[in-house]
C-alpha cells in the first residue's frame, strides 16, 4: 500500500440518518479528494453496539449510547486516503459538538454530546481504525479502484 492508501472508518449515527445529513456528509469526505472504498446502510443490534462502545462499558452514559447507536438505521462507510484517520477527525470535530468549530460538521449539525451526529475512528487510538473496520465489513466488501482525479489529488502523482 502506498501513503495515499489509509483507510478509517466513519459512520452516519442514527440521528445523522434521520436528519438527512447521509448526503451532506458523504459530499464532505468526497470533495476533500477522500475514495470511498466501503459502504453499507444497517441497524445495529445490542451485540455490536457492546462490540463497538466496548472500552466505554463502565461509563455511566453507557447504557443511553447503546440505546442511541441501535435506534434507528447507520451509514457505515470506509474512507482512504493519505493520513485519511486524522484528516477525517478534524473534520468531524470534537466528541462534544458544542465544543467543535463551525466548518466541522459536528460544529455545523450538531448541538448535543449525546447526539453527534456522526463517529469516526480514533486517530490516536493506534489499530482503532483495522479494529472497527474489521467489525463491519468482511475484507471482500472492501472496494479496490482509483479515482479519476487521484493524479490531481496528490502531487508525484503520474498525469
Ligand atoms: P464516537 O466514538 O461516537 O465517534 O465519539 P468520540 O470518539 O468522539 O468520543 P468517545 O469515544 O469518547 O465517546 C463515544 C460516544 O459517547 C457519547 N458520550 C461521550 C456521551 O454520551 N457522554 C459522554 O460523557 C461522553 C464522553 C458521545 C460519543
Amino acid at each position: 500500500m502506498s501513503h495515499h492508501d489509509e483507510r478509517t472508518f466513519v459512520m452516519v449515527k442514527p440521528d445523522g440518518v434521520q436528519r438527512g445529513l447521509i448526503g451532506e456528509i458523504v459530499s464532505r469526505f468526497e470533495e476533500r479528494g477522500l475514495k470511498l472504498v466501503a459502504g453499507k446502510f444497517i441497524q445495529i443490534d445490542r451485540e455490536l453496539a457492546h462490540e463497538h462502545y466496548g472500552e466505554h462499558e463502565d461509563k455511566p452514559f453507557f447504557d443511553d449510547l447503546v440505546e442511541f447507536i441501535t435506534a434507528g438505521p447507520v451509514f457505515a462507510m470506509v474512507w482512504e486516503g493519505a493520513d485519511a484517520t486524522r484528516q477525517v477527525r478534524s473534520m468531524v470535530g470534537e466528541t462534544d459538538p458544542a465544543e467543535s468549530a463551525p466548518g466541522t460538521i459536528r460544529g455545523d449539525f450538531g448541538l448535543d454530546l449525546g447526539r453527534n451526529v456522526i463517529h469516526a475512528s480514533d486517530h490516536e487510538d493506534e489499530g482503532a481504525n483495522e479494529r472497527e473496520i474489521d467489525l463491519f465489513f468482511e475484507e471482500d466488501e472492501l472496494l479496490d479502484y482509483e479515482r479519476i482525479d487521484a493524479a490531481w489529488l496528490y502531487e508525484g502523482e503520474d498525469h
